[in-house]
């Protein structure tokens, strides 16, 4: 199970996709931060565990990425993956603090942002998430933007995600999104989705209708040189999204929750994600969940298109 990349950084790959890497197989990275700090255990095994063998179904091979005692792993067996799913003492790890982690021994969970490097550094071009972070609402006043959204601009990583979370200002997302020169794509739709709703009431910058189109995309911009990565925006399936009206009664209570315990930095997403899930009776859950394996399904298919 050793098979480190270099000499001095800590990095292992898991049995199964130090294969798959010998063998040029399409590997697709999935992030942890949303199994430590993004559902409660034991959903969050369940869910990691689907989305891996959702994307063993598809012909491609899912590297769970997080970093254990100090040790970059890029691929997670089922006893790790369990043991994560239980921690609660994980680090929230992103672009600031992903080497902090390595070189103190911490054990750590992998934002967008830090997937997106370990992958990248790996050479695993497609990453499968939930929603990715973004501008907060009232960031005029918080200053409070994701790193998910630079690392975006600077990364070629393909990130397949269901829109951002609704918990956002998707507007001013997307504006960023835009500012820096990251193509967002809706897959088969031409409206950006918000997370739990296929509808954020706003147009996608740009629609495309197959994973071959996305795979084929994304190599014309490395042959332009146009480097950074792309947001593929997946709507939530129908029979599991909840209403973008319903969403914004439990989101505006979550947020006034969030100014009230004076929550702030790294803790607001996980915050407002676990009202909503409270307040909903574990609903938000199932419908975070099945976008999940709905984007696990089309980053396996574009990982086997690029292939
Ligand atoms: N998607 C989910 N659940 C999550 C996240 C995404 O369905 O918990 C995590 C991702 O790891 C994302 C992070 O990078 O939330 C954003 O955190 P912040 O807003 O603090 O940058
Ligand atoms: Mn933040």
């Amino acid at each position: 199970m050793t098979k480190p990349f270099s000499p001095f950084l800590p990095m292992e790959y898991s049995d199964e996709v130090a294969a798959a890497k010998a063998r040029n197989a399409p590997v697709v990275a999935l992030e942890s931060t949303i199994i430590t700090h993004g559902m409660p255990y034991p959903g969050n095994l369940d869910m990691a565990r689907s989305v891996e063998a959702i994307i063993r179904e598809e012909g491609a091979v899912p590297a769970t990425i997080a970093v254990i005692d100090g040790v970059l792993h890029i691929g997670l067996d089922d006893a790790k993956l369990e043991a994560l799913s239980r921690t609660s003492g994980a680090m929230k790890l992103s672009r600031a603090d992903l080497a902090f982690a390595i070189a103190e021994r911490r054990t750590g969970a992998t934002t967008v942002a830090a997937t997106m490097i370990a992958a990248y550094r790996a050479g695993i071009r497609v990453f499968a998430t939930g929603g990715i972070g973004g501008v907060h609402r009232r960031a005029e006043e918080t200053f409070d933007i994701s790193a998910d959204l630079e690392e975006l601009s600077r990364t070629g990583v393909i990130v397949v995600c269901a829109g951002a979370k609704a918990i956002l200002d998707i507007p001013k997302t997307l504006e960023v999104l835009e500012t820096r020169g990251v193509p967002v794509v809706t897959y088969d739709s031409d409206i950006f989705p918000a997370f739990w709703s296929r509808d954020s009431g706003l147009k996608s910058p740009l629609m495309l209708n197959s994973p071959a189109a996305i795979a084929n995309f994304q190599t014309l911009r490395d042959q332009l040189g146009v480097d950074g990565g792309m947001l593929v925006a997946n709507p939530v399936p129908m029979e599991s999204e909840i209403a973008r009206e319903e969403m914004e009664i439990y989101i505006t209570r979550a947020l006034d929750n969030a100014i009230r315990d004076e929550i702030s930095g790294k803790a607001v997403t996980p915050y407002l994600l676990d009202s909503i899930f409270r307040m909903t009776d574990g609903r938000s859950l199932e419908t975070n969940i099945a976008l999940v394996e709905n984007n696990a399904r089309l980053a396996a298919e574009i990982a086997v298109a690029l292939a």
